[in-house]
């Protein structure tokens, strides 16, 4: 195994990603654990809840989404959303244990009147002591700044998948465009939240090229949503074979080694996965999750349910203020009392 896993490196080389995929799962599994503990506390999962602000009639024709316009998937359209609301809903999600609130629009980029209302939006939850983070699709650079400006921590845009099976999902944007996108983000000084999508019908090397485009950006995405297609009827990927659990978890643990310090979320998907998968990838290094019984549109596992999943693992939900190295620390002394009593 190469000496310097462990270490943030933007230069990773295709068969170097290669190997890591090839890799005896328990070996694969194994590097992605160690190197976990390395940056971050070993029991600790990021919570983050989503909100969909504005719902359905989008103009775009992502393949995988039950909110374009193009597709009949029975979803009932909402205008954008009353900031009142949205507060409504951000204090339920802190209440409930949540220190992310991430609001989603069915949007190809916002127009100049909803930006004014998602800056509000910004400011009112992030002064609610919530992390704050969202996804508009495209921004321009002035967009980003007027949301850095409001004090927005994080922007999610996904890349989805790897450069060459892309035209296959999507044709109304580039993938230039996404990473345009990002740039902005980037220069604006926020957070960048961004991954993809496993179980499109995609190939090993479009995994392998997704996650080379993530990792080798001049600086990594802080937080790295790893989403199982949710098939929706009426989509274009609704009869998309079933994915191996296996080659998820492969992609969640070759995340984690190229990405050491990034947030690598479970995302979609979790509904339809058992908790023993869910228990494999927070083995392979997933530390953030999306909680409360709804993603966007589609279901995710109901609050009680993961919160029983978390004391069943021992998981404690990491909270806003701990920073990553004290509790690497506090475990690091935690095991060397527990091994002294042990022999
Ligand atoms: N409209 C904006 C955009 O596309 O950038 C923001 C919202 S969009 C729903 C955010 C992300 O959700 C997509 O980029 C995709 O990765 C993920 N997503 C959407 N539908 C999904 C599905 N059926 N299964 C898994 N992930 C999905
Ligand atoms: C991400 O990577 N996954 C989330 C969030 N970012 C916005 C969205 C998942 C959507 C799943 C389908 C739906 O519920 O509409
Ligand atoms: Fe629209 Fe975003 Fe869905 Fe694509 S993923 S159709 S841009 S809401």
């Amino acid at each position: 195994m190469q000496a310097e896993l462990g270490t943030v490196r933007s230069n990773w080389s295709r068969e170097e990603v290669e190997r890591l995929f090839d890799l005896p799962f328990n070996d694969l599994l194994f590097e992605a654990q160690r190197v976990h503990r390395l940056h971050f506390a070993a029991n600790e999962v990021q919570v983050s809840t989503l909100c969909s602000i504005k719902t359905g009639a989008c103009p775009e024709d992502c393949a995988y989404c039950p909110q374009s316009a193009r597709y009949n998937t029975g979803l009932e359209k909402e205008k954008l959303m009353a900031v009142a609301k949205v507060i409504e809903e951000a204090k339920e999600a802190k209440a409930a244990g949540a220190t992310r609130f991430c609001m989603g629009a069915a949007w190809r980029s916002p127009r100049a009147r909803d930006m004014e209302i998602v800056v509000d939006m910004v400011k009112e939850v992030k002064s609610l002591g919530m992390e704050t983070c969202m996804t508009l699709g495209m921004l321009d650079t002035q967009q980003a700044q007027n949301l850095a400006d409001a004090g927005l921590d994080y922007y999610n845009h996904n890349l989805d998948t790897s450069p060459e099976f892309y035209c296959d999902i999507i044709t109304t944007r580039t993938y230039q465009d996404r990473l345009d996108t990002l740039a902005n983000v980037r220069k604006a000084g926020m957070n960048v939240c961004s991954g993809g999508i496993v179980g499109m019908g995609e190939e090993k090397s479009d995994r392998i090229g997704l996650l080379l485009q993530l990792a080798n950006m001049e600086q990594q995405p802080e937080s790295v949503p790893i989403n199982q297609l949710v098939r929706v009827e009426g989509t274009p990927l609704a009869e998309q074979a079933d994915l191996d659990p296996f080659d998820f978890i492969r992609c969640i643990a070759v995340a984690r080694l190229m990405m050491p310090k990034s947030h690598v979320r479970l995302s979609a998907g979790r509904e339809q996965m058992n908790e023993q998968t869910q228990a494999l990838a927070f083995m392979a290094g997933a530390n953030s999750i999306f909680y409360g019984e709804k993603l966007l549109t589609t279901a995710n596992p109901d609050e009680n349910k993961d919160m029983a999943l978390f004391r069943r693992l021992g998981i404690r939900p990491e909270k806003l203020e701990v920073k990553a190295e004290q509790p690497v620390k506090a475990v690091a002394q935690a095991n060397a009392m527990f091994y002294e009593a042990a022999n």
